[in-house]
């Protein structure tokens, strides 16, 4: 998973909640731990009538910040026998972040995935097509699974890294932390073996790059304690790296496609390189 290094501040605290504390701990009023912010960045409201299962961070616009969405549906189908306000069968909910302040439910248009419900309950999140947007499969319960393909039409830019660890770390490299910038914007990404209910997302980590157009610098916080710093020669495609060795494979779905369009074929370096098992 990645996120975006300090977009919410955990430091902050209400009046209410400094008495409350300070009543706790004694007379030392302290600025630290969790405060209760649902309502003010804008995810409670709208989720109300919702029951949530598959839930999960992902930029799915590329902008370079971390939107959530959100896979639901209610544990009885009576429900629908009574007038609740809710529904057994219900709609994904998808959040955009507004540069780390706020985010905003995106419209469940009509004719799109974000308009269509179902009993959802797990969810697996990934880049299904590589083509640098996060997909998601869902698990329907007593349905048949359903894919929400991401036809986001920004065109902000990005990068996937699929982590092969060398020989004392997992060669699934679960647990490596990558460190990326571009244009001056700090990222962090993770390799994690779980996702949320009941699901695993997809291991290789993304980056939304939104305008950026180069990659400054990638560190690579390896399971074995290495720390390797690269550099990336482009961007839009996904990078296969290996720990000691570098970029040992790229992938670009997108240079095929314009290579195509320009009825030429893809060059092997740069334009197209298979990777292992990208
Ligand atoms: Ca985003």
């Amino acid at each position: 998973m990645v996120h975006r290094e300090s977009s919410f501040s955990a430091n902050q605290t209400t009046p209410a909640a400094a008495k409350a504390g300070s009543a706790a701990r004694g007379s030392v009023r302290r600025r630290s731990g969790f405060v209760q912010v649902s309502y003010q960045t804008g995810i409670a409201q709208d989720g109300v009538p919702f029951l949530g299962w598959g839930t999960a961070f992902l930029d799915y616009d590329n902008d370079g910040w971390k939107d959530i969405m959100m896979i639901n549906g209610h544990v009885y189908p009576q429900v629908d026998n009574y007038d609740w306000g809710t529904t057994f069968a219900q709609r994904p909910l998808l959040y955009h972040n507004l540069h780390g302040k706020r985010f905003v439910l995106v419209p469940p248009v009509e004719g799109t995935g974000l308009a269509e419900t179902f009993p959802g309950r797990g969810a697996a999140f990934g880049d299904l097509f590589n083509d640098g947007r996060i997909d998601v499969v869902i698990n329907v319960l007593d349905g048949h699974p359903v894919l929400l393909r991401n036809v986001s039409n920004d065109h902000h830019h990005w990068v996937e890294l699929k982590l092969i660890g060398g020989p004392k770390s997992p060669r699934d490299a679960v647990g490596a932390t990558v460190y990326l910038t571009a244009d001056g914007m700090r990222q962090r990404g993770d390799v994690l073996s779980g996702g949320s209910y009941i699901s695993s997302n997809d291991p290789r980590v993304h980056f939304g790059l939104g305008d950026a157009t180069t990659v400054s610098s990638v560190e690579i916080h390896w399971p074995s304690g290495n720390v390797e710093k690269l550099r990336l020669p482009a961007v839009d495609r996904i990078f296969t790296i290996e720990e000691g060795k570098g970029i040992v494979g790229q992938l670009c779905v997108l240079c095929r496609a314009t290579a195509a369009e320009h009825g030429r074929a893809a060059k092997p370096h740069g334009a197209e390189r298979a990777s292992r098992n990208p």
